[in-house]
């Protein structure tokens, strides 16, 4: 389809929906990444307590003198009451409903995990900090604030291995419906380049996401992102969750030119906000030295230097993991931003409002919840318009 055959097609789609759609409130999500819950407990010991349900076995606790001093944090329960992990996610969650938002959609974008040092490495023997845990622990934050009025979702990150839980229970991948929205979860192996395929046929990576449906590479699961698209029969917004970014820097992320490409074909008809977590780097926003900072969150019509590999005379694929990258600068059609880390009690709220009330989001607001004031300096609620379904 040439560029003028599809933007008519943009603009039949968008009278269509001028006349279908129906006016209704502001509708909000919540999204943030990398829970990485700590063993520190405030002031009741989890050692010993091997009736949690799924969430701990006695042997994979560390020693007591490996916990760290607690920190200020708040309780995580189990769907029993019981006292399990600790981190930031209630606390960054009770900010939100204290501002009386009740998200539609708590979103998390990976490294669900509690913290367990270098005790547990992946099938390399690369200590990966990933101890066995269960996703209930995860949602039983999420119902402590919001009951069972927000829905949870979760994508898979490379620190989730050893979840307890069946991978398409505890996770999710491709589309998922919302209130005048798609949402799109990428897994973690969903951003590694194909011939990365034959590494996981052989066990160089054995995540629990090797099972998804939606394919275990950037070009499978990118594939399958543009023919859900061309599918459909709107052109709402759609918020995309991945655990990794796609801008380079750790070598770690050799589908990002892909799932780039992708993603801009798809913006051409649609607003697209992709949130990302995994790279700790930018975490400290107050270092003005790491590169990550700038990609930190970025506009339509901004460029990223994305990840990408060559071929070499053979034509075999040319992937390189260290600092020597191979990379793309590509401009992007859609929104990037970082979803904010739990683990530094960083999540995001992004607010959809429909001020001309044809029943077609025109606004999104982002605003960041942090329980630092350094991290809440950043708060600053941002909004961009949405232009592409009208
Ligand atoms: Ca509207």
């Amino acid at each position: 389809m040439d560029a003028m055959n599809k933007n008519l097609m943009c603009i039949i789609l968008a009278a269509i929906l001028l006349f279908t759609g129906s006016a209704f409130a502001d509708t909000s999500i919540f999204v943030a990444t990398d829970r990485h819950a700590k063993y520190e407990t405030v002031n009741d010991p989890v050692e010993g307590n091997d009736s949690l349900p799924g969430n701990t076995s006695a042997g994979e606790l560390p020693h007591k003198n490996d916990r760290r001093p607690p920190k200020k944090q708040m309780p995580a329960y189990d769907p029993d009451g019981n006292l399990v992990w600790h981190n930031h996610l209630t606390e960054v969650l009770s900010l939100v409903s204290a501002d009386g938002i009740t998200p539609e959609i708590v979103l998390l974008g990976g490294d669900n995990v509690g913290d367990g040092g270098d005790k547990f490495t992946d099938v390399t023997g690369y200590p990966i900090g990933a101890p066995y845990f269960s996703m209930t622990s995860v949602d039983a934050q999420v119902k402590y604030v919001f009951g069972d009025a927000a829905k949870a979702l979760y994508t898979y990150g490379s620190h989730d291995i050893h979840s307890t839980d069946p991978y398409e229970s505890a996770f999710f991948s491709g589309p998922v419906v919302g209130n005048g929205y798609y949402i799109y979860g990428i897994t973690f192996s969903q951003m590694i380049h194909d011939t990365d395929e034959q590494a996981i046929a052989t066990g160089y990576y054995d995540g629990k996401d090797i099972v998804d449906r939606n394919g275990i590479s950037a070009q499978t699961a990118s594939h399958r992102f543009l023919t859900w698209v061309n599918s459909l029969d709107d052109r709402l917004p759609i918020i995309v969750m991945s655990h990794v970014p796609l801008h380079a820097n750790r070598g770690d992320n050799a589908g990002a030119w892909t799932w780039t490409r992708a993603l801009n074909a798809a913006s051409e008809c649609r607003d697209i906000i992709f949130l990302w977590g995994h790279n700790h780097t930018v975490e400290r926003r107050d270092d003005g030295k790491t590169i990550e900072r700038a990609n930190y969150r970025k506009l339509p019509g901004e460029t990223l230097i994305v990840q990408s590999w060559d071929v070499d005379e053979a034509g075999e694929t040319v992937l390189k993991r260290g600092d020597d990258l191979i990379t793309q600068t590509e401009t992007l059609g859609f929104i990037y931003m970082n979803a904010g880390y739990i683990t530094n009690g960083v999540g995001s709220v992004l607010t959809f409002s429909d001020e001309n009330e044809n029943g077609l989001w025109d606004h999104l607001a982002v605003r960041r919840y942090a329980l630092s004031e350094k991290e809440a300096a950043f708060s600053i609620p941002w909004v961009v318009e949405l232009r592409k379904a009208d």
